[in-house]
């Protein structure tokens, strides 16, 4: 397996590809109905060159290559990590075997629907994002949002590939599904919920590249424990370019609540609409309102379909390889918090085999809680009062056993009225999105930015914040 990608074939791959000609010329074939796609449901702003990263590597140093591209002209390859041969399966039923390269015929359908699902959501998040171009608060926003969204292309390209290589007709067609369903269709949705909703402003763009994306990188860390080994190797390139798409998320909310909190103490009022920044309890709301729809990923809090798919290898938990239990986990039991209809909550023993979707949850909620503490740190230094919280696993939700109970964010069960009349205080209301899109003015000048939000610490690549990141017409 050469380390090295080669670029000088139509579609750019570590994988050998141009040594299946079948398998290369089905990939062609599906090539022109991306970039079709692309062209249709892909970034509407039209640029002369972006400054973005491509891999040319996928070893563990300089694997990035930075310069001006036309979008369009972008090399989206296929890229897996490089093969341990002496990796073996680290749990489950077939713990200790050689992991497969190819598809056991009882796990075809599982693996398959996994991949679906995973490669669904990656031009969903792209659709998503089509129009925020138009609107971006500096020159580098644009040039990250477009890394975000050509990177989003290629996981699409990585779960494709493993369609059209392991699973025959029957992935080829759900090759063409990725590219007709659309966020938002109302006859053709994408299967998950968070990607059907609007990504309609860079706030919410940063909360979602902050805790949606961060649901793909737990999502893409327990199949990078599985046996199906090309999955696992996907996976674990694909990781090293989510961990930008969080960083956009992270230092975007960072910057946001930087500049409010700059409005606040230069006016001293917390009401710093009128000045051009966006008020805490909005950010609060937005923040409300994107971590509980990324909450709804994980699934059910018991799920017999992760239970499966441990037990037969398909896919881990978080760090497996780490954890210090039997990797069986059949004997092995969790408490969990449910809802009980008179308003009290329940404390229910369940065997942890079951709770996988609730352990990976848990990892995640963990890791959401650092941005919390950053966040609420530029508070406190700007010697503000007010702190952002994340609200109660509860509240809000639409999958598990809390769907269809009425749970504010402190945990409170309560009756439907009441949580309705309080919706307006805890989710984004009308008024709020019609606000922050106010302020969506873009700002294309080098080294300018919009007045909500702070110019970051750092450009890119080294390169400083006035870069021309982004050449337009
Ligand atoms: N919406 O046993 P349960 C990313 C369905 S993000 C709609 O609880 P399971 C990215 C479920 O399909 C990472 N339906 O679920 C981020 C099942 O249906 P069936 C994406 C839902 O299977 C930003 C039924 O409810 N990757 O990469 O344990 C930008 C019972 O479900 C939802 C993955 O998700 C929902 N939210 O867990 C770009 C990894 N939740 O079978 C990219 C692959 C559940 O009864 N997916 N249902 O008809 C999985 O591992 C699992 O399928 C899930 C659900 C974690 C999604
Ligand atoms: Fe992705
Ligand atoms: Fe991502």
């Amino acid at each position: 397996m050469p380390e090295k990608i080669d670029y000088s074939s139509k579609i750019p791959n570590n994988v050998g590809l141009a040594d299946d000609r079948r398998l290369q010329r089905a990939l062609e074939g599906w090539q022109p109905k991306f970039l079709n796609w692309w062209g249709e449901m892909g970034p509407t702003l039209e640029t002369q060159g972006v400054y973005l990263r491509t891999a040319v590597s996928v070893g563990r140093e300089g694997w990035a290559h930075f310069g001006h591209v036309n979008v369009p002209d972008y090399r989206w390859g296929i890229f897996l990590a490089e093969r341990d041969p002496d990796r073996r399966i680290a749990f489950g039923e077939h713990a200790g075997t050689e992991v497969w390269q190819q598809v056991p015929g009882e796990y075809r359908a599982d693996l398959q629907r996994l991949i679906v699902i995973q490669g669904d959501t990656e031009p969903a998040s792209v659709e998503q994002q089509r129009l925020l171009g138009l609107t971006a608060p500096s020159l580098y926003d644009l040039r990250n949002l477009f890394q975000v969204n050509v990177e989003e292309g290629r996981h699409l390209w990585a779960m494709v590939y493993l369609l059209h290589a392991y699973f025959g007709r029957e992935g080829r067609e759900e090759a063409e599904g990725l590219l007709f369903r659309n966020s938002g269709s109302p006859d053709t949705p994408r299967i998950l919920g968070a990607f059907n909703e609007e990504t309609a402003d860079w706030l919410a763009f940063y909360m979602f590249t902050y805790f949606t994306d961060r649901d793909g990188k737990y999502q893409l860390g327990t199949l990078k424990e599985s046996s199906f080994d090309p999955l696992s190797r996907t996976c674990e390139f694909m990781l090293k370019e989510e961990a930008h798409h969080m960083f956009v998320g992270t230092t975007g909310i960072d910057r946001v609540v930087t500049r409010s909190a700059e409005l606040i103490r230069e006016h001293d009022t917390l009401d710093i609409a009128a000045h051009g920044g966006i008020p805490l309890d909005i950010i609060q709301r937005y923040l409300n309102f994107h971590y509980t729809v990324s909450l709804d990923l994980f699934g059910s809090e018991t799920s017999t379909n992760a239970a499966n798919y441990y037990t037969a290898g398909l896919k881990g938990r978080w760090h497996e390889t780490r954890r210090k239990d039997d990797h069986q986990l059949t004997a092995d039991s969790t408490f969990l918090d449910r809802p009980r209809a008179d308003g009290t909550w329940d404390t229910e023993e369940v065997q942890t085999l079951l709770a996988l979707n609730l352990d990976l949850r848990g990892e995640y909620i963990a890791d959401c809680r650092n941005g919390l503490n950053r966040w609420n740190k530029i508070l406190a230094d700007a010697g503000i009062d007010f702190r952002f919280a994340l609200p109660h696993p509860g509240f809000n939700r639409q999958v598990g056993l809390n769907a269809g109970h009425h749970i504010t964010p402190e945990g409170t069960i309560v009756d439907e009225a009441t949580w309705e009349a309080n919706r307006r205080n805890w989710l984004p209301t009308a008024e709020d999105l019609a606000f922050v899109r106010s302020l969506m003015h873009p700002v294309y000048e080098r080294g300018k930015i919009a007045s909500w939000v702070a110019p970051p610490g750092n450009g890119i690549n080294g390169q400083p914040f006035e870069y021309e990141y982004v050449h337009l017409p």
